[in-house]
C-alpha cells in the first residue's frame, strides 16, 4: 500500500456508490482505518443504507458528518476534527435529466463545491506526505461518441449536459491542483454503474420499480442509445486500487467493456423481473413506452480500461448478467426501503417529470 489510508473523508457517503464503496471498505481485510461520511442528506443521500455500518462500526472506525461540500467551515472543521489524510469525493448532484431542469445545484456542488474541497485540503496538507484526494468522476465528460471509437484517458473532453460540464469542470480544477500546487491528486471517469441502493431516477431501478406497479417503462427518443454498465461494486473495487497503487497526479479510465442499448437492456430486464415474480417472460414488456427524447442526449459511450487493468490489476468480477439478476433481487427484497425513499422530493420530482413528458408511442 502506498499511503495510510488512516483517515478516510468520503463525501457522498449516503449516496448510492458512497455507500457500496464504504460497505465494501469495511469487508476488506487489508482495510483497517476509520472513514467519515460528509454528507448533505439530499434527496439522493439516504442513512438507512449504512444502519449496519453504523452499528457494527459507529465511534470507532465510522462517523457520520451532516454537511456541505459548499460550507467552508463546515468542511473545515472536519479536517481539524477528524485529522483526514485521504478523501474520496464522491458528493454530487448526479442526474443528467435533473441537470436539464435545474443545472444551479449542479454548479454550486459539483464544481464549487469540489473546489472548496480542494482548498481546504490543500492547505489542511502542507506539511503533510502520503495524503490523496480522489476525485470520482464520469464518461459523459468526453461527450458522445457515433457507432466507432471508445474514450481513453487521453480523449479530450466534451462535455454535453449540465451535469457532464460540471463534473468536466471539476476534473479540470483537481488537475489544476495537481499541476499549479503539487496537489496529491487522483481521478476515475467510471461509465454507467447499476446495483443495489441505486436511487430510482436512474434507468435500471427507475425501470424495476415501475415493473412492479405496472407503470409505463418510459424509452427516451429511440432507445438505440448506449451506454457501458458497472456493477457499483466494481467500481469501488477499481477506486480501491487506485488510492492504494497510484501516483498522484493519474487518472484512470473504468468501464465494464459491456455495451448496451437501451431498449434492449429494457426487453432484459422485463424478463428478468418477470421470471422472479414467476409471470410470463414478456408479461412486463407491453409497459415498455418511447417518450420524448432527452435534451442534447448523448448517443453512445464506450470506455477503454485497459489501462487500470494492466497497470493496477484491476478486473471486474461480476457479469452483467449475473449483476443484474442480483440487483432486480435487490429491489424486489427491500420494499422498506423503497417506500421510505419513494416521498417527498423524489415524489414531487417523478410526477412532475414524467407529467410532462409527452408520450410519442406505445
Ligand atoms: P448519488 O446522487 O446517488 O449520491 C450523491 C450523494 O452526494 C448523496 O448522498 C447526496 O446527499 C450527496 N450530496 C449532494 N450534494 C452534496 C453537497 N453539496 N454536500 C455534501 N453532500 C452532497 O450519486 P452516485 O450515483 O452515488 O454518484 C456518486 C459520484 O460518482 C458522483 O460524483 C457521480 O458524478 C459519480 N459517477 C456516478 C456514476 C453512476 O453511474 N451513478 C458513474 C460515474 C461517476
Ligand atoms: O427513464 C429513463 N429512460 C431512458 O431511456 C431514464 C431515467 C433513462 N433513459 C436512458 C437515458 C440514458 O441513455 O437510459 C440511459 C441511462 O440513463 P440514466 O440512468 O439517467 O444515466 P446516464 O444519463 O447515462 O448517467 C449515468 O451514468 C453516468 C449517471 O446518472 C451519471 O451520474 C453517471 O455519471
Amino acid at each position: 500500500m502506498k499511503r495510510p489510508l488512516s483517515n478516510i473523508l468520503v463525501t457522498g457517503g449516503a449516496g448510492f456508490i458512497g455507500t457500496n464503496f464504504i460497505q465494501s471498505l469495511f469487508r476488506n481485510p487489508e482495510f483497517s482505518g476509520r472513514i467519515v461520511n460528509f454528507d448533505l442528506l439530499t434527496y439522493a443521500g439516504n442513512l438507512e443504507n449504512l444502519a449496519g455500518v453504523q452499528r457494527e462500526f459507529g465511534g470507532s472506525r465510522y462517523e457520520f458528518v451532516s454537511g456541505d461540500i459548499r460550507d467552508r467551515k463546515s468542511v473545515q472543521e472536519v479536517f481539524e476534527r477528524f485529522d483526514i489524510d485521504t478523501v474520496i469525493h464522491f458528493a454530487a448532484e448526479s442526474h443528467v435529466d435533473r441537470s436539464i431542469e435545474g443545472p444551479e445545484a449542479f454548479m454550486t456542488t459539483n464544481v464549487m463545491g469540489t473546489f472548496t474541497l480542494l482548498d481546504v485540503a490543500r492547505k489542511a496538507w502542507s506539511d503533510r506526505s502520503g495524503a490523496l484526494f480522489h476525485h470520482v468522476s464520469t464518461d459523459e465528460v468526453f461527450g458522445s461518441l457515433g457507432a466507432d471509437g471508445r474514450f481513453t484517458e487521453s480523449t479530450p473532453y466534451d462535455p454535453r449536459s449540465p451535469y457532464s460540464a460540471s463534473k468536466a469542470g471539476s476534473d479540470h480544477l483537481v488537475r489544476a491542483y495537481y499541476h499549479t500546487f503539487g496537489f496529491p491528486a487522483t481521478i476515475s471517469n467510471c461509465s454507467n454503474n447499476y446495483g443495489p441502493y441505486q436511487f430510482p431516477e436512474k434507468l435500471i431501478p427507475l425501470m424495476i420499480l415501475n415493473m412492479l406497479e405496472e407503470k409505463p417503462l418510459p424509452v427516451y427518443g429511440d432507445g438505440r442509445n448506449i451506454r457501458d454498465w458497472l456493477f457499483v461494486g466494481d467500481h469501488a473495487s477499481a477506486i480501491w486500487r487506485i488510492i492504494t497503487k497510484a501516483d498522484p497526479g493519474s487518472t484512470w479510465n473504468v468501464g465494464g467493456d459491456n455495451e448496451w442499448e437501451n431498449l434492449r437492456l429494457v426487453n432484459v430486464l422485463c424478463e428478468k423481473v418477470a421470471t422472479a415474480r414467476g409471470l410470463a417472460k414478456d408479461h412486463y414488456k407491453k409497459l415498455i413506452s418511447f417518450v420524448r427524447d432527452r435534451p442534447g442526449h448523448d448517443r453512445r459511450y464506450s470506455i477503454d480500461c485497459g489501462r487500470i487493468r494492466r497497470e493496477l490489476e484491476w478486473s471486474q468480477s461480476v457479469h452483467f448478467d449475473k449483476g443484474l439478476d442480483l440487483t432486480v433481487a435487490w429491489y424486489l427484497e427491500n420494499p422498506e426501503w423503497i417506500k421510505n425513499i419513494r416521498t417527498g422530493n423524489y415524489r414531487d420530482w417523478l410526477d412532475r417529470n414524467y407529467g410532462r413528458r409527452s408520450k410519442v408511442s406505445g
